[in-house]
């Protein structure tokens, strides 16, 4: 059954103004671009776009969870990250203890599950304990699952999965033979995920910059020039309007 809700002229609503029901992806992955140019535009040092950009994410997770998408997938560190001045990098990591205490309580009300992918363990001791609590407060949650891409890059994944899987066959544990599609991709952090079905990224570039190389093989793409700062429930349900119409083929035709 499908339901059409109307559009309702007011800042609460403005989600309703396209079918809820349909062809909603499972699984949306956002590239989080344009904080440093936000602020740039504005006269502002780069950390300011950052911390604007810690409320856009919330702004999505809403719309996320109101169009009842499954997994939400957030690239907010990547391991490329690190080449970047060293008082931005230190900014950086205290966002997630940040975002959290002020958004965890509305997060654990909304049954919002949080989760990461990436190199956890050379994540500073201070983020790594913030997220720890976020994890396993909210372990048990069943709705969105919020999953942050921190200290993540795909060609290290993927290089990763390719030792460990070696190592398994060494021990007898799996044998070369058996590998396929599906065994290789429980070596990803993506273990248990199904694949994205869209992909997101903001202001403008039009590029993976090594995030989910694997997982976005069949993935459809939205690009947007607004900012990240200026990311709000309006402009995400556009992409979901968007990814409504397209025929997906997974390289069929
Ligand atoms: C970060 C804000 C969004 C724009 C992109 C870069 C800056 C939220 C988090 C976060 C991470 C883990 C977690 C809770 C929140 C975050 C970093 C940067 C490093 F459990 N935003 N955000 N982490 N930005």
């Amino acid at each position: 059954m499908s339901m059409k809700i109307p559009f309702i002229k007011s800042k609460q609503a403005v989600n309703a103004d396209f079918d809820v029901t349909e062809n909603i992806p499972d699984h949306v992955a956002i590239i989080m671009d344009g904080n440093g140019r936000w602020a740039e535009k504005r006269g502002l040092p780069r950390i300011a776009g950052h911390k604007e950009g810690v409320k856009a994410v919330m702004n999505v997770v809403r719309a996320a969870n109101h169009a009842h998408v499954k997994v939400l997938t957030l690239y907010a560190f990547s391991t490329e990250n690190w080449n970047r001045p060293k008082p931005e990098i230190d900014f950086l990591m205290k966002l997630p203890k940040e975002f959290l205490h002020i958004y965890l309580p509305e997060l654990m009300e909304n049954n919002v599950k949080i989760d990461t992918i990436g190199d956890f363990a050379a994540l500073p001791a201070h983020t790594q304990k913030a997220v720890k609590y976020a994890k396993d407060k909210t372990k048990d949650n069943d709705g969105l699952l919020l999953n942050f891409a921190l200290n993540y890059g795909s060609r290290y994944e993927i290089m990763q999965a390719i030792k460990q899987i070696m190592d398994d066959v060494d021990c007898n544990k799996v044998s070369v033979d058996a590998i396929d599609e599906d065994i290789f991709s429980e070596y990803l952090y993506t273990n248990g995920l199904s694949d994205p079905d869209l992909l997101i990224r903001t202001s403008g570039e039009k590029r993976l910059s090594n995030f989910l190389l694997w997982q976005l093989a069949y993935s459809e793409f939205w690009f947007t020039d607004v900012l990240w700062p200026d990311m709000d429930e309006k402009v995400f349900n556009e992409a979901l309007k968007d990814y409504q119409n397209r025929k997906r083929r997974y390289g069929g035709i």
